[in-house]
């Protein structure tokens, strides 16, 4: 790659060049996609948040969003689909130290790996995740998912859908997550300091992403480019922070609210399993630190 341009005198290098695997570059992602911004959004959070490249692992499952982990220059896993969440929690378990970043799909997140969803949010696992919303499943060619909103026309519903979909926000909110914020793939500099946030919180955190999808979602529905959909969400996005999340229902190009809407503190996973064995085994009990740092005593 080109490193300077002796006309101009221009550094040519990708600014986020640190964090990214530019052997793979160009990414795979459509024009006018918010899967690329989300992950510009996200690296950028991660530089800002001065923790060590190798502290931080992603994992992703499949679909669009789920390749994001196969262009990051840190520990990265591209796991199968739904399955995110429970691989990360058994890394997070393995390695206490580890910021742990699920990247993945509303489909992935919601649809297949649902129960994994609540069942980590309701022990208050310490991982983040960011969740590309994008209405549908789009590597596999535009199905209905879980959050596509009533009406819209995708190949499972070409009449437009009839079910009701999960209003995430609220979803995550009563399941127990202690962080939870929703923004658009327009919003960057809010989703970035979010994600920044999100990454020094301890629990369970969700990122909503409210992610253009122009060839698959916005084509099925006429609404135009990558572009028309960034007007859409700059015309129509009302930042409500602190808005109770049962308010956060999406309709079909309705008004849409974002912000953060959930900042709590809450003893985490790790910090209740090691205060409740401490006091149930007593001195037996020393708290696993990670590889090669965790140590029992007496041979327990
Ligand atoms: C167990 C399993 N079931 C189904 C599939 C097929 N599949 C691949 S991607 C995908 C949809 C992905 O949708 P989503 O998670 O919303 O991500 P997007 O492509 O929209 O970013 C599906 C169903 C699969 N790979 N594995
Ligand atoms: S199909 Fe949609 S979600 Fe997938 S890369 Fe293209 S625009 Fe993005």
């Amino acid at each position: 790659m080109k490193r300077l341009d002796v006309t101009l005198g221009q550094d040519l290098r990708h600014p986020l060049e640190e964090y990214l695997r530019m052997d793979r570059i160009p990414h795979v992602w459509c024009p006018g996609c918010g899967i690329g911004t989300t992950l510009n959004a996200f690296l950028t959070a991660v530089k800002k948040s001065g923790i060590p490249r190798k502290d931080i692992a992603v994992v992703s499952g499949i679909g669009c969003s789920g390749r994001a982990a196969g262009y990051v220059k840190l520990d990265s896993f591209h796991t199968t689909h739904g399955r995110a969440i429970p691989f990360a929690t058994g890394l997070k378990l393995a390695n206490p130290k580890l910021t742990v970043v699920v990247f993945a799909g509303d489909g992935d997140l919601l649809a297949i790996g649902g129960n994994h969803l609540i069942h980590a949010a309701r022990r208050n696992m310490d991982i983040n995740i960011i969740c590309i919303n994008n209405f549908n499943y789009a590597m596999t060619g535009g199905q209905f998912s879980p959050t596509t909103p009533e009406k819209a026309r995708l190949t499972t519903a070409p009449y437009g859908s009839y079910e009701h979909p999960f209003n995430v926000p609220f979803l995550v909110d009563s399941c127990g997550a202690t962080y939870v914020a929703r923004w658009t793939a327009l919003h960057v500099r809010r989703l970035t300091n979010s994600i920044l946030e999100a990454l020094h919180h301890p629990g369970f955190s969700f990122i909503e992403v409210i992610s253009s999808c122009p060839t698959v979602y916005a084509r099925r529905n006429r609404l135009g480019t990558g572009l028309d959909l960034l007007k859409f969400y700059r015309d129509n996005s009302v930042i409500k922070n602190g808005a109770n999340t049962r308010e956060c229902d999406i309709r079909f190009q309705e008004q849409l609210i974002v912000g953060k809407f959930v900042d709590q503190e809450k003893p985490t996973y790790h910090d209740t399993m090691t205060e409740y064995l401490s006091q149930s085994v007593g001195k037996r009990y020393v708290p696993y630190q990670g590889p090669m740092q965790g140590k029992e005593e007496d041979g327990n």
